[in-house]
């Protein structure tokens, strides 16, 4: 078992050694420095085809890079969920057994909480951040390239699983039987990893997964290290703090709650494999006993959620105020919530204890923080409908996504007050209640506003214009779809239908069937997405003009298109050149 996994993890940094030597060998500008870029511009020698992508450190390339990992990752967990809503049509588990349903909602959310939702936020960091805060490139483009080349490695770690499995089944349909292939089966403990049951499994896979989630986490630090230095210290002269937009503002936020959030996950999943090989007893009664997890993953956990709704909200306040007319309203408050919530998030963490016996005192003072924490959420939500007020609503296919975040995240909010609340917490924890919550937040604001974002900076990403009439339709499907799937589920929690049951009574039919219908509404408007992104990158109109929003008019042609215009301008030069 070990043998083999260190087998794997060495070819794996071979792989990127050589990456790197390639890089270096066909780098016409050689860096004494040791890759710290310095000077200006970004062109030196690139290599072509699959050996550039390969051994790219460009950070447009990495952050292109990050994003399509991320949107498989993110359709993978996608399937998932679809395969979890499909078992729950019918009361009996009877499409996929009980066993493969744990196996389901364990893999669905790891993969969208750490394969999907951070990476495809520190690509587009990657792409924009730089551009926005007038930076060459990041500060430590090679450390860039080997966090993001960590990551496919750890995505195969963490789902070996079912890829054992397949390679397993092709190869004895070959004729050859490989064991150790079918030794792996997908791990069915919950994202949470919960102790005592996460060390007491026997299924191997489950020592590769958490390997795999720590290499993750490692790739994650190391990302967040480089565009915090990045900002501190490759800001252009003219852009002050200040100055700063405030996607680089959430970002820097972001990153910060990385750097002390996730050592502790990394902590604890050493922690935890120790108990499940090396006979320590950290999470075992004699030792700290299952609490102590609780409370080192929830000092991560929480947190988490909001290194992956910053940005989000980043998004929101970056590209809502541009096709509205009108700057951002309140936007040192914006910033100030932002760092608000970065510091408070990490003294919430017990409220996801609520429930198993820790002292009423202590548990008390964690409701008041964890409701207090809503203000600045709330002040959010304040400045964008100000920023709306009077504003000259232009309801494109961004917009649209905004405006349908911006809802459900009222509607997850406000659930998540009353969640908060212990009492309320008695009734439903473990229920649907929450399930319904966390996914309206989660779903309504992240992947809404990485569709806005996708489409807002398609021209620039591109040259192409995508289909704005596909994409409106995608819109209001998504968000009908988001409301749909995850409403119904706060009413089967609070009539009490648990969560992670593959089977429920009768009683609870209907409402698992609306809510599936929901689900397959937004599978619908992914699909809508895919087919309109590869379309508009094949035929879609080429862009001559970079004010494509009209921004110019109302003096938001910011940092980024800028850069765009310079550099279809360039292009343009090097066009005539050629005539
Ligand atoms: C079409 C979209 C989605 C659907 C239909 C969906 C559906 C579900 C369902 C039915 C569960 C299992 C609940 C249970 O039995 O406890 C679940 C769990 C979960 N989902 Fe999603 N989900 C979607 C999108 C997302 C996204 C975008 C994220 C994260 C960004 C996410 C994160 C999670 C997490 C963390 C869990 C908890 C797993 C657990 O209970 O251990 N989901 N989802
Ligand atoms: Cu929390």
């Amino acid at each position: 078992m070990w043998g083999y996994l260190l087998g794997l993890a060495g070819v794996v940094l071979a792989l990127v050694a050589a990456g790197l030597a390639v890089r270096r060998a066909s780098s016409s500008r050689p860096m004494a420095d040791g890759g710290f870029l310095t000077g200006r511009g970004t062109s030196y020698g690139k290599a072509f085809g699959v050996a550039r992508w390969l051994t790219t450190l460009d950070h447009k390339d990495i952050g292109l890079l990050y994003i399509v990992f991320g949107v498989v990752a993110g359709l993978w967990g996608g399937i998932d969920a679809m395969m979890i809503r499909t078992e729950l049509v019918t009361p009996p588990a009877d499409v996929w057994d009980v066993e493969t349903y744990n196996e389901l909602f364990t893999t669905h959310g790891i993969t969208m909480l750490f394969l999907f939702v951070t990476p495809v936020f520190t690509g587009i960091a990657n792409y924009f951040v730089p551009l926005l805060v007038g930076a060459d490139d990041m500060a430590f483009p090679r450390i860039n390239a080997i966090a993001f080349w960590l990551l496919p490695p750890s995505l195969l770690f963490i789902r070996a699983g079912l890829v054992t499995e397949v390679l397993a089944k092709v190869l004895q349909a070959g004729g050859l039987v490989v064991e150790a292939l079918f030794a792996l089966e997908p791990p069915a403990i919950g994202w949470t990893m919960y102790t005592p049951m996460s060390i007491e499994v026997g299924n191997p896979q489950v020592d590769v997964f958490l390997l795999g989630l720590h290499l993750s986490g490692v790739a994650t630090t190391m990302g967040a290290i480089n565009l915090v230095v990045t900002v501190f210290t490759e800001r252009a002269e003219d852009v002050e703090w200040a100055d700063l937009d405030i996607f680089s503002w959430a970002i820097v936020t972001m990153s910060g709650l990385i750097l002390f959030a996730f050592p502790i996950l990394g902590s604890t999943l050493v922690m935890l494999l120790l108990d499940r090989n090396f006979g320590t007893t950290f999470f075992l009664s004699p030792g700290g006993g299952p609490l102590l997890y609780q409370h080192l993953f929830w000092f991560f956990g929480h947190p988490e959620v909001y290194i992956i709704v910053l940005p989000a909200f980043g998004l929101i306040s970056l590209i809502l105020p541009k096709f509205v007319g009108r700057r951002l309203f309140g936007f040192t408050f914006v910033v100030y919530s932002t760092l608000a919530i970065g510091v408070l998030s990490f003294g919430v963490w017990a409220h996801h204890m609520f429930t198993t016996g820790i002292d009423p005192r202590i548990r008390a003072s964690f409701m008041a923080v964890s409701v207090a924490i809503a203000v600045p959420s709330a002040v959010k939500v304040f400045n964008w409908l100000a920023t709306l007020w009077y504003g000259r609503i232009r309801l494109t296919a961004p917009v649209i996504f905004l405006l349908g975040g911006i809802s459900i995240f009222i509607v997850g909010g406000v659930t998540g007050v009353f969640l908060a609340s212990i009492p309320v917490d008695l009734l439903v924890h473990g229920t649907y209640y929450v399930v319904g919550h966390f996914h309206l937040i989660l779903m309504g604001i992240i992947p809404f506003t990485m569709f806005a974002a996708s489409y807002y900076w398609f021209p620039l990403l591109t040259g192409r214009m995508y289909n704005r009439r596909l994409a409106r339709v995608q819109a209001v499907v998504t968000i009908v779809g988001g409301f749909v799937a995850f409403l119904p589920m706060m009413v089967l929690g609070m009539e009490g239908l648990p969560r992670r049951y593959a089977q429920y009574p009768p009683g609870f039919t209907f409402l698992n069937q609306v809510s599936t219908l929901g689900a397959y509404l937004i599978g619908a408007g992914v699909v809508v997405w895919l087919y309109n992104v590869a379309q508009s990158l094949r035929v879609g109109p080429r862009v001559e003009d970079a004010d494509v929003w009209d921004l110019k008019e109302t003096d938001q042609f910011s940092r980024e298109w800028q850069w765009f215009e310079r550099r279809l301008e360039e292009r343009r030069g090097e066009l005539e050149g050629d005539d």
